[in-house]
Protein backbone atom coordinates (compact mmCIF):
# COMPACT_ATOMS: atom_id res chain seq x y z
CA UNK A 1 0.00 0.00 0.00
CA UNK A 2 0.83 3.56 -0.86
CA UNK A 3 1.35 6.07 1.76
CA UNK A 4 -0.96 8.72 2.07
CA UNK A 5 -0.57 12.11 1.46
CA UNK A 6 -0.34 14.95 4.06
CA UNK A 7 -3.88 16.37 2.45
CA UNK A 8 -5.06 12.56 2.55
CA UNK A 9 -4.96 12.50 6.02
CA UNK A 10 -6.54 15.47 6.84
CA UNK A 11 -9.37 14.61 4.89
CA UNK A 12 -9.60 11.10 6.81
CA UNK A 13 -9.92 13.03 10.28
CA UNK A 14 -12.40 15.18 8.84
CA UNK A 15 -14.12 12.89 8.22
CA UNK A 16 -14.29 11.04 11.73
CA UNK A 17 -15.73 14.83 12.54
CA UNK A 18 -17.94 14.55 9.66
CA UNK A 19 -19.21 10.87 10.84
CA UNK A 20 -19.67 11.74 13.88
CA UNK A 21 -21.80 14.87 13.18
CA UNK A 22 -24.24 12.08 11.16
CA UNK A 23 -26.62 10.88 13.89
CA UNK A 24 -27.92 14.48 14.08
CA UNK A 25 -29.51 13.46 10.78
CA UNK A 26 -30.49 10.07 11.06
CA UNK A 27 -34.09 10.95 10.69
CA UNK A 28 -33.74 12.19 7.47
CA UNK A 29 -36.69 11.32 5.58
CA UNK A 30 -35.51 8.79 2.25
CA UNK A 31 -38.24 7.81 -0.12
CA UNK A 32 -38.15 4.68 -1.74
CA UNK A 33 -40.60 4.17 -4.94
CA UNK A 34 -41.47 0.55 -5.07
CA UNK A 35 -44.76 -0.20 -5.97
CA UNK A 36 -47.12 -3.63 -5.92
CA UNK A 37 -47.66 -5.65 -9.37
CA UNK A 38 -51.41 -5.75 -8.78
CA UNK A 39 -52.39 -5.50 -12.46
CA UNK A 40 -53.12 -9.39 -13.51
CA UNK A 41 -50.55 -9.03 -16.22
CA UNK A 42 -47.91 -11.87 -16.79
CA UNK A 43 -45.71 -9.10 -18.38
CA UNK A 44 -42.05 -11.05 -18.77
CA UNK A 45 -44.08 -14.45 -19.84
CA UNK A 46 -42.77 -16.51 -16.96
CA UNK A 47 -46.02 -17.34 -15.50
CA UNK A 48 -46.53 -15.13 -12.61
CA UNK A 49 -48.33 -11.77 -12.93
CA UNK A 50 -47.43 -10.64 -9.77
CA UNK A 51 -43.30 -10.20 -10.24
CA UNK A 52 -43.12 -8.05 -12.90
CA UNK A 53 -41.84 -5.02 -10.88
CA UNK A 54 -38.58 -5.05 -10.11
CA UNK A 55 -37.46 -2.66 -6.87
CA UNK A 56 -33.64 -1.85 -6.13
CA UNK A 57 -32.41 0.76 -3.92
CA UNK A 58 -28.36 1.91 -4.68
CA UNK A 59 -26.21 4.72 -2.89
CA UNK A 60 -24.25 6.75 -4.68
CA UNK A 61 -20.83 7.56 -2.28
CA UNK A 62 -17.31 6.86 -1.68
CA UNK A 63 -14.77 4.23 -1.08
CA UNK A 64 -11.16 2.40 -1.47
CA UNK A 65 -10.87 -0.05 -4.23
CA UNK A 66 -7.73 -2.29 -3.67
CA UNK A 67 -5.65 -2.95 -6.75
CA UNK A 68 -4.60 -6.59 -8.08
CA UNK A 69 -0.27 -5.59 -6.36
CA UNK A 70 -2.29 -4.48 -3.36
CA UNK A 71 -2.38 -0.51 -4.10
CA UNK A 72 -5.40 1.37 -2.54
CA UNK A 73 -7.14 3.63 -4.35
CA UNK A 74 -9.43 6.35 -3.66
CA UNK A 75 -12.49 5.34 -5.54
CA UNK A 76 -16.56 6.87 -6.36
CA UNK A 77 -18.89 4.22 -6.47
CA UNK A 78 -22.42 2.32 -6.80
CA UNK A 79 -23.31 -0.18 -3.86
CA UNK A 80 -26.82 -1.97 -3.21
CA UNK A 81 -28.43 -1.28 -0.02
CA UNK A 82 -29.77 -4.18 1.62
CA UNK A 83 -33.30 -4.55 2.93
CA UNK A 84 -32.77 -5.35 6.27
CA UNK A 85 -31.28 -1.56 6.36
CA UNK A 86 -33.83 0.69 7.52
CA UNK A 87 -34.20 4.03 5.13
CA UNK A 88 -33.53 6.29 8.33
CA UNK A 89 -30.32 4.34 8.80
CA UNK A 90 -29.01 4.35 5.14
CA UNK A 91 -27.06 7.57 6.03
CA UNK A 92 -25.51 5.88 9.46
CA UNK A 93 -24.45 2.48 7.78
CA UNK A 94 -24.09 2.85 3.71
CA UNK A 95 -21.57 5.32 3.73
CA UNK A 96 -17.71 4.72 1.91
CA UNK A 97 -19.06 1.63 0.68
CA UNK A 98 -18.56 1.76 -2.90
CA UNK A 99 -18.07 -1.25 -4.83
CA UNK A 100 -16.42 -1.23 -8.45
CA UNK A 101 -18.27 -2.70 -10.42
CA UNK A 102 -21.69 -1.58 -8.81
CA UNK A 103 -24.45 -3.99 -7.90
CA UNK A 104 -25.14 -6.16 -10.88
CA UNK A 105 -28.86 -5.81 -12.57
CA UNK A 106 -30.29 -8.74 -13.99
CA UNK A 107 -33.70 -8.12 -15.79
CA UNK A 108 -36.09 -10.20 -17.08
CA UNK A 109 -37.94 -8.74 -20.53
CA UNK A 110 -40.88 -7.23 -19.76
CA UNK A 111 -40.14 -6.60 -16.34
CA UNK A 112 -40.27 -2.68 -15.20
CA UNK A 113 -37.56 -1.69 -12.94
CA UNK A 114 -37.87 1.05 -9.91
CA UNK A 115 -34.15 2.07 -9.10
CA UNK A 116 -33.90 4.24 -6.52
CA UNK A 117 -30.63 6.31 -6.65
CA UNK A 118 -29.35 8.09 -2.98
CA UNK A 119 -26.54 10.21 -2.80
CA UNK A 120 -24.76 9.57 0.74
CA UNK A 121 -22.18 12.37 -0.12
CA UNK A 122 -18.22 11.82 -0.18
CA UNK A 123 -17.54 11.46 3.30
CA UNK A 124 -13.81 11.27 2.40
CA UNK A 125 -14.14 14.37 0.48
CA UNK A 126 -16.44 16.39 2.82
CA UNK A 127 -15.27 19.54 0.63
CA UNK A 128 -17.33 18.35 -2.46
CA UNK A 129 -21.09 18.50 -2.94
CA UNK A 130 -21.31 16.54 -6.59
CA UNK A 131 -24.68 15.34 -7.84
CA UNK A 132 -24.93 11.49 -9.20
CA UNK A 133 -27.24 9.99 -11.14
CA UNK A 134 -27.97 6.43 -13.23
CA UNK A 135 -27.50 6.13 -16.99
CA UNK A 136 -28.33 3.34 -18.90
CA UNK A 137 -26.21 3.27 -21.43
CA UNK A 138 -28.37 2.04 -24.67
CA UNK A 139 -31.87 1.18 -23.34
CA UNK A 140 -34.45 3.30 -24.93
CA UNK A 141 -35.93 5.60 -22.65
CA UNK A 142 -39.39 5.72 -20.76
CA UNK A 143 -38.31 9.52 -20.73
CA UNK A 144 -35.61 12.05 -20.75
CA UNK A 145 -35.71 12.56 -17.14
CA UNK A 146 -34.72 9.13 -16.50
CA UNK A 147 -31.56 9.35 -18.54
CA UNK A 148 -29.35 10.63 -16.02
CA UNK A 149 -27.60 13.20 -18.54
CA UNK A 150 -27.15 16.28 -16.40
CA UNK A 151 -28.18 18.32 -19.18
CA UNK A 152 -31.57 17.04 -19.62
CA UNK A 153 -32.57 14.92 -16.40
CA UNK A 154 -32.38 16.04 -13.08
CA UNK A 155 -29.03 14.65 -10.74
CA UNK A 156 -29.23 13.55 -7.31
CA UNK A 157 -28.02 16.15 -4.56
CA UNK A 158 -26.44 14.70 -1.16
CA UNK A 159 -29.73 13.57 0.80
CA UNK A 160 -31.70 12.94 -1.59
CA UNK A 161 -33.34 10.21 -3.44
CA UNK A 162 -34.63 9.83 -6.81
CA UNK A 163 -36.38 6.88 -8.78
CA UNK A 164 -35.50 5.75 -12.12
CA UNK A 165 -38.36 3.93 -14.27
CA UNK A 166 -37.52 1.70 -16.68
CA UNK A 167 -39.70 -0.95 -19.02
CA UNK A 168 -37.77 -3.41 -20.62
CA UNK A 169 -40.30 -5.02 -22.96
CA UNK A 170 -38.34 -5.53 -26.57
CA UNK A 171 -35.27 -4.37 -25.29
CA UNK A 172 -33.34 -7.26 -24.53
CA UNK A 173 -29.49 -7.39 -24.20
CA UNK A 174 -26.00 -6.72 -22.75
CA UNK A 175 -25.75 -3.00 -21.35
CA UNK A 176 -24.33 -1.24 -18.54
CA UNK A 177 -24.86 1.77 -16.52
CA UNK A 178 -22.60 4.66 -14.82
CA UNK A 179 -23.21 7.91 -13.36
CA UNK A 180 -23.56 10.50 -16.14
CA UNK A 181 -22.30 13.48 -13.56
CA UNK A 182 -18.95 15.04 -14.64
CA UNK A 183 -18.99 11.73 -16.49
CA UNK A 184 -15.23 11.34 -17.17
CA UNK A 185 -14.42 11.82 -13.29
CA UNK A 186 -16.97 10.19 -11.90
CA UNK A 187 -16.38 7.07 -14.40
CA UNK A 188 -12.60 7.09 -14.09
CA UNK A 189 -13.46 7.16 -10.08
CA UNK A 190 -15.32 3.70 -10.74
CA UNK A 191 -18.94 4.59 -11.15
CA UNK A 192 -19.58 2.05 -13.49
CA UNK A 193 -22.01 -1.79 -12.91
CA UNK A 194 -23.42 -4.70 -15.21
CA UNK A 195 -27.03 -4.61 -16.27
CA UNK A 196 -28.40 -6.50 -18.76
CA UNK A 197 -32.14 -8.08 -19.90
CA UNK A 198 -32.56 -11.37 -20.14
CA UNK A 199 -35.07 -12.21 -23.44
CA UNK A 200 -38.48 -13.90 -23.44
CA UNK A 201 -37.48 -16.43 -25.20
CA UNK A 202 -35.93 -17.84 -21.71
CA UNK A 203 -39.53 -18.92 -21.31
CA UNK A 204 -39.73 -21.30 -24.46
CA UNK A 205 -38.87 -24.75 -22.82
CA UNK A 206 -39.20 -26.36 -25.90
CA UNK A 207 -36.31 -24.36 -27.52
CA UNK A 208 -34.02 -25.23 -24.20
CA UNK A 209 -34.42 -28.60 -24.85
CA UNK A 210 -32.81 -28.19 -28.04
CA UNK A 211 -29.68 -27.87 -26.82
CA UNK A 212 -27.56 -30.74 -25.82
CA UNK A 213 -27.59 -30.51 -23.01
CA UNK A 214 -30.65 -28.11 -22.73
CA UNK A 215 -29.76 -24.41 -22.75
CA UNK A 216 -29.91 -22.30 -19.43
CA UNK A 217 -31.08 -19.50 -21.60
CA UNK A 218 -30.47 -17.07 -24.50
CA UNK A 219 -29.01 -14.03 -25.27
CA UNK A 220 -31.29 -12.46 -27.40
CA UNK A 221 -34.98 -13.61 -29.08
CA UNK A 222 -33.18 -15.44 -32.03
CA UNK A 223 -36.23 -17.15 -33.20
CA UNK A 224 -33.86 -20.86 -33.61
CA UNK A 225 -31.80 -21.09 -30.11
CA UNK A 226 -28.51 -20.38 -32.08
CA UNK A 227 -27.87 -17.79 -29.29
CA UNK A 228 -28.20 -20.56 -26.20
CA UNK A 229 -25.98 -21.04 -23.46
CA UNK A 230 -25.28 -23.34 -20.65
CA UNK A 231 -22.45 -20.50 -18.84
CA UNK A 232 -22.87 -17.21 -18.73
CA UNK A 233 -20.62 -14.38 -17.34
CA UNK A 234 -20.62 -10.90 -17.42
CA UNK A 235 -17.28 -8.68 -18.38
CA UNK A 236 -16.80 -5.51 -17.55
CA UNK A 237 -13.26 -3.90 -19.19
CA UNK A 238 -11.85 -0.97 -17.33
CA UNK A 239 -9.05 0.66 -15.84
CA UNK A 240 -8.00 3.43 -12.87
CA UNK A 241 -5.54 5.67 -13.75
CA UNK A 242 -3.91 5.89 -10.06
CA UNK A 243 -2.79 9.63 -10.38
CA UNK A 244 -5.73 10.78 -10.95
CA UNK A 245 -7.33 9.13 -7.41
CA UNK A 246 -4.27 10.11 -5.63
CA UNK A 247 -4.67 13.45 -6.67
CA UNK A 248 -8.39 13.19 -5.81
CA UNK A 249 -8.36 12.17 -2.03
CA UNK A 250 -5.25 14.93 -1.48
CA UNK A 251 -7.30 17.90 -2.61
CA UNK A 252 -5.36 18.38 -6.11
CA UNK A 253 -6.24 19.53 -9.46
CA UNK A 254 -7.11 16.56 -11.45
CA UNK A 255 -5.18 15.65 -14.45
CA UNK A 256 -7.54 15.25 -16.87
CA UNK A 257 -5.71 15.97 -20.03
CA UNK A 258 -2.88 13.41 -18.70
CA UNK A 259 -5.88 10.54 -17.86
CA UNK A 260 -4.07 7.45 -18.92
CA UNK A 261 -4.88 3.84 -16.72
CA UNK A 262 -2.32 1.98 -15.49
CA UNK A 263 -4.12 -0.24 -13.85
CA UNK A 264 -6.15 -2.40 -16.69
CA UNK A 265 -8.83 -4.89 -14.75
CA UNK A 266 -11.97 -6.85 -15.52
CA UNK A 267 -14.79 -6.44 -13.07
CA UNK A 268 -12.58 -4.32 -10.89
CA UNK A 269 -9.80 -6.57 -10.64
CA UNK A 270 -6.43 -6.93 -12.39
CA UNK A 271 -5.24 -10.62 -12.76
CA UNK A 272 -4.65 -12.83 -10.56
CA UNK A 273 -7.37 -10.93 -8.34
CA UNK A 274 -9.35 -11.73 -11.46
CA UNK A 275 -9.68 -15.75 -10.70
CA UNK A 276 -9.94 -15.29 -7.00
CA UNK A 277 -13.98 -16.62 -6.24
CA UNK A 278 -14.34 -14.24 -3.24
CA UNK A 279 -15.30 -10.87 -2.99
CA UNK A 280 -12.48 -8.76 -2.02
CA UNK A 281 -10.94 -5.32 -1.03
CA UNK A 282 -11.49 -5.23 2.86
CA UNK A 283 -8.60 -2.59 3.15
CA UNK A 284 -8.51 -0.51 6.51
CA UNK A 285 -9.32 2.68 4.46
CA UNK A 286 -12.58 1.17 3.44
CA UNK A 287 -13.38 0.25 7.14
CA UNK A 288 -12.96 -3.36 6.22
CA UNK A 289 -15.96 -3.04 3.77
CA UNK A 290 -15.70 -5.65 0.51
CA UNK A 291 -15.37 -3.11 -2.24
CA UNK A 292 -14.57 -5.76 -5.47
CA UNK A 293 -17.21 -8.36 -5.01
CA UNK A 294 -17.15 -9.69 -8.62
CA UNK A 295 -14.67 -12.77 -9.80
CA UNK A 296 -14.38 -13.11 -13.63
CA UNK A 297 -13.19 -16.71 -13.76
CA UNK A 298 -15.17 -18.91 -15.54
CA UNK A 299 -15.89 -22.90 -15.96
CA UNK A 300 -17.42 -24.79 -18.40
CA UNK A 301 -17.91 -28.21 -19.38
CA UNK A 302 -16.65 -29.57 -22.90
CA UNK A 303 -19.37 -29.42 -25.64
CA UNK A 304 -21.20 -26.36 -23.72
CA UNK A 305 -21.57 -23.14 -24.78
CA UNK A 306 -20.47 -19.98 -22.91
CA UNK A 307 -22.23 -16.49 -22.87
CA UNK A 308 -19.44 -13.74 -22.25
CA UNK A 309 -21.57 -10.53 -21.91
CA UNK A 310 -18.30 -8.06 -22.83
CA UNK A 311 -18.42 -4.41 -22.47
CA UNK A 312 -15.98 -1.77 -22.71
CA UNK A 313 -16.31 1.47 -19.74
CA UNK A 314 -13.17 2.62 -19.83
CA UNK A 315 -12.73 6.05 -20.49
CA UNK A 316 -9.01 6.33 -21.92
CA UNK A 317 -8.86 3.07 -24.22
CA UNK A 318 -9.63 0.72 -26.70
CA UNK A 319 -9.14 -3.09 -26.00
CA UNK A 320 -8.62 -5.54 -27.72
CA UNK A 321 -9.29 -8.65 -26.52
CA UNK A 322 -9.06 -12.61 -27.21
CA UNK A 323 -9.70 -15.94 -25.33
CA UNK A 324 -6.25 -17.80 -26.85
CA UNK A 325 -7.64 -21.28 -28.46
CA UNK A 326 -11.17 -21.09 -27.62
CA UNK A 327 -13.73 -19.96 -30.65
CA UNK A 328 -15.61 -16.81 -30.22
CA UNK A 329 -18.85 -16.30 -32.05
CA UNK A 330 -20.35 -12.48 -32.31
CA UNK A 331 -23.88 -12.49 -32.01
CA UNK A 332 -24.58 -9.07 -30.74
CA UNK A 333 -23.61 -5.70 -30.71
CA UNK A 334 -24.50 -2.94 -28.53
CA UNK A 335 -27.45 -4.74 -27.05
CA UNK A 336 -28.79 -5.98 -31.01
CA UNK A 337 -28.78 -9.19 -32.31
CA UNK A 338 -26.68 -9.49 -35.00
CA UNK A 339 -29.47 -10.72 -37.42
CA UNK A 340 -31.85 -8.71 -39.33
CA UNK A 341 -34.92 -10.55 -41.50
CA UNK A 342 -32.80 -11.22 -44.48
CA UNK A 343 -29.45 -11.63 -43.40
CA UNK A 344 -27.51 -13.30 -40.53
CA UNK A 345 -24.41 -11.11 -39.57
CA UNK A 346 -23.05 -13.08 -36.75
CA UNK A 347 -18.98 -14.03 -37.38
CA UNK A 348 -16.22 -16.30 -35.92
CA UNK A 349 -13.25 -14.15 -34.61
CA UNK A 350 -9.80 -14.56 -32.57
CA UNK A 351 -10.08 -11.05 -31.33
CA UNK A 352 -12.60 -8.51 -30.82
CA UNK A 353 -12.02 -5.04 -30.49
CA UNK A 354 -14.44 -2.43 -28.36
CA UNK A 355 -14.36 1.00 -27.55
CA UNK A 356 -15.48 2.73 -24.54
CA UNK A 357 -19.80 2.50 -24.18
CA UNK A 358 -19.74 -0.64 -26.82
CA UNK A 359 -21.10 -4.18 -25.53
CA UNK A 360 -20.54 -7.80 -27.41
CA UNK A 361 -22.11 -10.75 -26.80
CA UNK A 362 -19.38 -13.81 -27.47
CA UNK A 363 -21.01 -17.15 -27.78
CA UNK A 364 -18.01 -19.91 -26.86
CA UNK A 365 -18.88 -23.48 -27.97
CA UNK A 366 -16.20 -25.54 -26.23
CA UNK A 367 -17.54 -28.89 -28.53
CA UNK A 368 -14.20 -28.98 -30.21
CA UNK A 369 -12.11 -27.35 -27.75
CA UNK A 370 -9.43 -29.53 -25.30
CA UNK A 371 -10.33 -29.73 -21.31
CA UNK A 372 -7.96 -27.08 -20.39
CA UNK A 373 -7.14 -23.70 -18.77
CA UNK A 374 -7.32 -20.90 -21.47
CA UNK A 375 -7.24 -17.37 -20.71
CA UNK A 376 -9.25 -14.36 -22.12
CA UNK A 377 -7.14 -11.76 -22.22
CA UNK A 378 -6.48 -7.92 -23.95
CA UNK A 379 -4.01 -8.04 -26.86
CA UNK A 380 -2.65 -4.32 -25.80
CA UNK A 381 0.61 -5.68 -24.03
CA UNK A 382 0.77 -2.34 -21.96
CA UNK A 383 -2.21 -3.05 -20.52
CA UNK A 384 -1.33 -6.75 -19.11
CA UNK A 385 0.11 -4.72 -15.71
CA UNK A 386 -1.13 -4.00 -12.19
CA UNK A 387 0.78 -0.35 -11.93
CA UNK A 388 4.63 -0.91 -11.62
CA UNK A 389 3.80 -4.95 -11.54
CA UNK A 390 4.47 -5.80 -15.26
CA UNK A 391 2.45 -9.10 -14.92
CA UNK A 392 -1.64 -8.95 -14.30
CA UNK A 393 -4.36 -6.51 -15.85
CA UNK A 394 -6.44 -6.98 -18.03
CA UNK A 395 -6.70 -10.99 -17.65
CA UNK A 396 -8.73 -14.08 -16.57
CA UNK A 397 -8.93 -17.89 -16.92
CA UNK A 398 -11.72 -19.75 -18.86
CA UNK A 399 -11.67 -23.16 -17.83
CA UNK A 400 -12.97 -26.26 -19.50
CA UNK A 401 -13.90 -29.19 -17.86
CA UNK A 402 -13.95 -32.85 -19.28
CA UNK A 403 -17.58 -33.84 -20.09
CA UNK A 404 -19.35 -34.78 -17.56
CA UNK A 405 -20.53 -37.96 -19.56
CA1 LIG B 1 -44.35 -12.48 -14.42
CA1 LIG C 1 -47.88 -7.98 -13.62
CA1 LIG D 1 -16.15 16.98 -9.48
CA1 LIG E 1 -1.74 1.68 -21.82
CU1 LIG F 1 -21.46 10.52 -9.88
Amino acid sequence: MKPRSALGIAAFLLTGIFAAAWPAQAQLNLMVQCPEDTDGVDADGDGNPANDIVCKHITAGDGFATMADGTVLYTFGFSEVPETVPPDQVFAQRQVVAEVPGPTIVLREGQELYLNLTNVGMINRPDLFDTHSVHWHGIPNSGSIFDGLPESAPTVRIGATFPYYYSTQGKEGTYFYHCHVEVVEHMQMGMIAHIYVLPRQDQNTALKNSGDPPFVGFAYNDGDGSTGYHVSKALQLAGFDSRFHQQHIAIQNLPFAELDDDYHFINGRGYPDSINPNPLGASPENNYHLSQPMDSRIQANQGERILLRIHNISTTHLFTVRALGLPMRIVGLDAKLLRNASRDLFYETSSLTIGGGQAADVIIDTSDVSPGTYFFYTTNLDDLINGPEERGGMMTEIVICPASG
